[in-house]
């Protein structure tokens, strides 16, 4: 349940040690934590603050598609991955706008910043929305997930869709214990915008219901893991049902599982909220198979979270 989740933060509060990280903001931070939801007792969408499944989904139909270019999150109104994106613009030649180093620190300490930031920002979006040449140019974030779900480089230049086999596996071997996804080639972490935080992930078939359980190596607590936990229980939904199989539980288990210093009061907010009852997700008869899933093909009913807690992203 969602208290799984809430006993998860308060262990960080409580055990975290403090570690700086890549993008300078400073975490508390714990090293190996699992966490287990039971699937029939509810879709996990977090109800101490409201989580945007609509943002959730739209990212998963994206990956699922193999898609690595930020357009199709922009058309859907999703602007998650945005500043991965335009860090590659703004540190490009083609870039000659007001300097935009540091542009995630700063737009938070400097309100002048902030504004000229919010611009060039809205100018890139347009551009990608609406320019082929500048969205083949900077709307790549290199070799992320739906790249490496989809088509895996080898190489003798073959490509493997890894998640098209592990969905026919399922179907054929359950039984196996190689039905594993990896995200993590080596190879490409080096050209990659964001090494993927979501390893590897591997299901699990008895009695009929299809678990999954996920290795992220490092996680976000307050912003990352309501997404990552609500994804990923998506995902076997959408897998179970194309299989003729029930869900059974989403495992997830997290190497570097942080708090960053500047989400602390959220997370007290967050805490001292009693959880509501989990919706459960409803999957149209309209849908057919995972990759051709829409988002008219998903509806979350009954969620009826506390309010949304806003909190900057570190980038
Ligand atoms: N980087 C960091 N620092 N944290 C992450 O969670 C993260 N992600 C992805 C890639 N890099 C990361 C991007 N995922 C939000 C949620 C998930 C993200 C990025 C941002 C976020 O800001 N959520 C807000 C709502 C945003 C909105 O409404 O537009 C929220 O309140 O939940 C790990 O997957």
């Amino acid at each position: 349940s969602e208290q799984t989740y809430l006993d998860l933060c308060r262990y960080v509060l409580n055990n975290g040690t403090k570690k700086e990280d890549r993008t300078g903001t400073g975490t508390v931070s714990v090293f190996g934590y699992q966490m287990r939801f039971d699937l029939k007792q509810g879709f996990p969408l977090l109800t101490t603050k409201r989580v945007p499944f609509r943002l959730i989904a739209s990212e998963l139909l994206w990956f699922l598609k193999g898609d690595t270019n930020i357009r199709y999150l922009l058309e859907h109104n999703n602007n998650i991955w945005n500043e991965w994106a335009f860090k590659n613009w703004v540190e490009s030649e083609a870039y000659d706008g007001p300097d935009m180093t540091d542009f995630g620190r700063r737009s938070l300490q400097d309100e002048t910043f902030r504004a000229a930031y919010d611009t060039e920002m809205d100018k890139f979006k347009q551009l990608i929305l609406t320019d082929n040449d500048f969205s083949e140019k900077f709307g790549h974030l290199g070799d992320v997930y739906g790249k490496q779900w989809r088509s895996w480089q080898t190489t003798k230049g073959e490509t493997i869709d890894q998640l098209q086999d592990i969905i026919e596996m399922i179907k054929k071997n359950p039984d196996s214990r190689r039905l594993i996804v990896s995200a993590w080639n080596p190879e490409d972490v080096p050209t990659m915008a964001l090494p993927p935080c979501h390893t590897m992930f591997q299901f699990y078939v008895a009695d009929n219901k299809l678990s999954c359980q996920l290795y992220q190596r490092s996680g976000d607590i307050f912003l990352g893991i309501p997404f990552n936990i609500a994804s990923y229980s998506l995902l076997t939904h959408l897998i179970a049902k194309e299989c003729g199989l029930e869900v059974g539980e989403f495992i997830h288990t997290i190497g570097d599982a942080h708090l960053y210093t500047n989400h602390l009061e959220q997370v007290e907010t967050q805490l001292s909220r009693t959880p509501k009852q989990l919706p459960s997700l409803h999957i149209k008869d309209s849908f057919s198979s995972v990759f051709d899933a829409a988002m008219e093909d998903l509806e979350i009913v009954g969620y009826e979270p506390h309010p949304a807690i806003k909190a900057p992203v570190a980038v």
